[in-house]
């Protein structure tokens, strides 16, 4: 076999100093919430439960993250669902709601150095009247920060309103209000947004001495870019630390790339000392919005079916090797050969002074590149550790490899770093990679049904995801014993993007002829719907669904109505039956077969029409806006 030698490669330089300056190492993370991300999680089975959370907290196992930024639930939409709030009305507070507290507990069993932050997307309404920038809201965080007291844990960092600007006053408010609770010691990073706070912070000395970080969204280019991470000068003069608060937004394995660049460029570009990817994970149908965005892939709790990104395994090239507080290097950081393309490194230092760890991707490298590596400035010689991902490749086996083990010489060392890949060189040792692996796909199969008795007040039923407002167990009202859902927000929320109905979604999105029956309480005047056939969902322009819904009134008007993600509702048929009323119970049916949609109150069929929009789908229940309706008895049976 003929073979060509490459042509000659020019070997970089690069030293490792250990007494270069540099910022202190705050951590990578991500994000649960902005939301509803998360949702699935909670009901899948064990063991897959416990290795997915593994595979996301564990040191030394997966993804290791540092920081775990949970949304701060609000009763509304957040993106891709809504996560209850623990104080749904002003005189409402239960600090058990969702799942943002088990996930930071099962998150602190398995590190517990792992860091905190609470940051909210909305709100219930009955806050500031409406007013986000309000003493409610002040207050609101605090009610949380008790909440998270009693489930054992100890918040490091909270923020304003996710992308929605800032109010310094607000600000300087939520200072003084920690400082004067007994939590002087939560941080407060603003504004998780852009960074026009910055200018604020430089120039105003109460609003600086307010916040600790200042933390911004895609600051190196929304989603797969992550090619540019400067910063604008008044962030660099405030002095203040830097964060990318959020980034990512990218498919679990496709966006391994702006991962590797987004965790160096971030520090070599803008000095920022944190990187959050958006989410943790892709627990949610595939019909919602950025249902492959995260860590992990987990949407089917019914077969307990996942799959770990490649995102994870890059995020763990520096997590695993890195801690908060470890310092960079900056004289041992930058571009191989001071060219973007060729691809950058990090080096960071520990707190023992001695051992340390070089991140070096060649994301934009076209060729294999040679480097000498210098170690000096009172750092460890010893045995430097290789590990690599290779983020060109679909095969998880060339994930966080530990590929060789290289004794430096008179502090020098050599290394060929191939094109596309992630190096990390350490003299830290302790690094895995966890091999457990999950069940395979499967639907989940009709009939399907729950009483909705079997679950703690408070709780959420099984695979009910709500995408506005908030459905809950609660007592069952109308003289009807054992338990029943309830929509619990009494009135508009303060949104975060498009306002809706309160409604939640349950189910296959391969369902495609069935019966969908429940029983139903509307509390006051207005609706309750029953939903078949949903499907897509949208969250930032319209609210809108693809669905059907039969709707119900306490006057007796009924109608059956097919709606999409364009905000369109068509009415398919409409009339009146005996009024339902309130505190009282009655019975709802949709059967889906073919084209042809039958609607049935109380035994009765009241409609039956024709229509081939949506072939298939989810159910739900949805209310009228403020409607407290009560639903139980959910049943879902095969047709044809
Ligand atoms: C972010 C939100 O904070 C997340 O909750 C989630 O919605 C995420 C989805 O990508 O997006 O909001 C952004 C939306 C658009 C941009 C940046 C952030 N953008 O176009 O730069």
């Amino acid at each position: 076999v003929a073979t060509t030698a490459a042509p000659a490669q020019a070997a970089t330089s690069i030293t490792i100093n250990g007494a270069s300056g540099g910022r202190t190492f705050d951590g990578v993370g991500a994000i649960s919430g902005g939301g509803g991300n998360s949702r699935l999680l909670f009901d899948y089975p064990e063991p897959q439960r416990g290795q997915i959370l593994d595979y996301l907290f564990k040191p030394g196992y997966g993804a290791s993250l540092h920081i775990l930024k949970a949304e701060i639930g609000g009763d509304t939409n957040s993106t891709s669902g809504a996560e209850p709030s623990h104080q749904h009305t002003r005189s409402d507070l239960n600090c058990d709601r969702g799942y943002e507290w088990w996930l930071m507990e099962q998150a602190k069993a398995r590190n517990p150095g792992i860091k905190l932050y609470g940051l909210a997307w909305g709100a219930p309404g009955w806050i500031g009247g409406g007013n986000f920038w309000s003493a409610d809201m002040v207050n609101y965080l605090l009610s949380w920060l008790g909440c998270a007291k009693q489930h054992g844990l100890s918040i490091d960092y909270l923020g304003g309103w996710n992308e929605r600007g800032y109010n310094i006053s607000w600000y300087e408010q939520l200072r003084s209000a920690l400082d004067g609770n007994g939590y002087g010691n939560v941080k407060i990073v603003a504004a998780d947004s852009d960074w026009s706070v910055a200018n604020d912070i430089n120039s105003n000395p109460a609003f600086a001495s307010a916040v600790s970080a200042i933390g911004t969204h895609y600051p190196c280019g929304y989603r797969s870019s992550q090619s540019n991470c400067s910063v604008p000068s008044a962030a660099t003069s405030s002095g203040k630390t830097l964060w990318a608060s959020e980034n990512g937004s990218d498919d679990y394995n496709g966006g391994a790339p702006a991962v590797a660049r987004g965790i160096n460029r971030g520090y070599i570009d803008g000095r920022m000392t944190a990187y959050f990817n958006w989410p943790v994970v892709a627990s949610i149908t595939p019909n919602l919005p950025y249902p492959t965005m995260g860590l992990a892939l987990a949407p089917q709790p019914w077969s307990g079916h996942y799959a770990i990104g490649k995102n994870a395994w890059v995020m763990a090239q520096t997590s695993q090797f890195t801690a908060p507080g470890w310092h960079y290097l900056d004289a041992s950081s930058g571009y191989i050969g001071g060219n973007r393309n060729n691809g950058s490194y990090v080096s960071l230092k520990s707190t023992n002074n001695s051992d340390y760890s070089t991140v070096i991707e060649t994301m934009d490298a076209a060729s294999p590149q040679t480097l000498n590596l210098n170690v000096t400035g009172g750092l460890s010689t010893k045995t430097v550790h290789v590990w690599s991902t290779d983020v060109t490749s679909g095969n998880p086996a060339d994930y966080l490899v530990h590929t060789a083990d290289i004794t430096p010489s008179g502090g020098g060392f050599g290394l060929t770093v191939q094109p596309g890949r992630v190096y990390t060189l350490t003299t830290t040792t302790g690094q895995g990679k966890g091999t457990v692996t999950g069940p395979a796909q499967g639907t989940l199969k009709l009939p399907y049904s729950d009483s909705f008795d079997g679950y703690a007040a408070g709780t959420e039923a099984r695979y009910l995801m709500d995408w506005q407002g908030a459905f809950e167990e609660v007592g069952c009202g109308g003289g009807r014993s054992g338990r029943c859902v309830r929509q619990m927000s009494p009135q508009k929320p303060i949104t975060w993007d498009a306002l809706s109905d309160p409604h939640a979604l349950l189910g296959d999105v391969s369902w495609s002829n069935y019966t969908v029956s429940s029983d139903v309480m509307l509390e006051q005047a207005g609706y309750a719907e029953l939903i078949g056939r949903a499907g897509a969902q949208d969250y930032s322009s319209t609210g809108g669904l693809n669905a059907y819904h039969l709707r119900v009134s306490d006057t007796g008007a009924w109608s059956v109505l097919n709606s999409n993600t364009n905000g369109t509702v068509t009415t398919l048929a409409r009339g009146t039956t005996t009024a339902l009323g309130t505190n009282r119970w009655h019975s709802l049916a949709l059967t889906f077969s073919g084209t042809t949609i039958t609607a049935v109150i109380d035994g009765a069929t009241v409609g039956s029409v024709n229509d081939r929009t949506w072939a298939g789908g989810q159910i739900g229940y949805a209310t009228s806006q403020g409607e407290t309706a009560q639903f139980d008895n959910l049943s879902i049976t095969p047709g044809s």
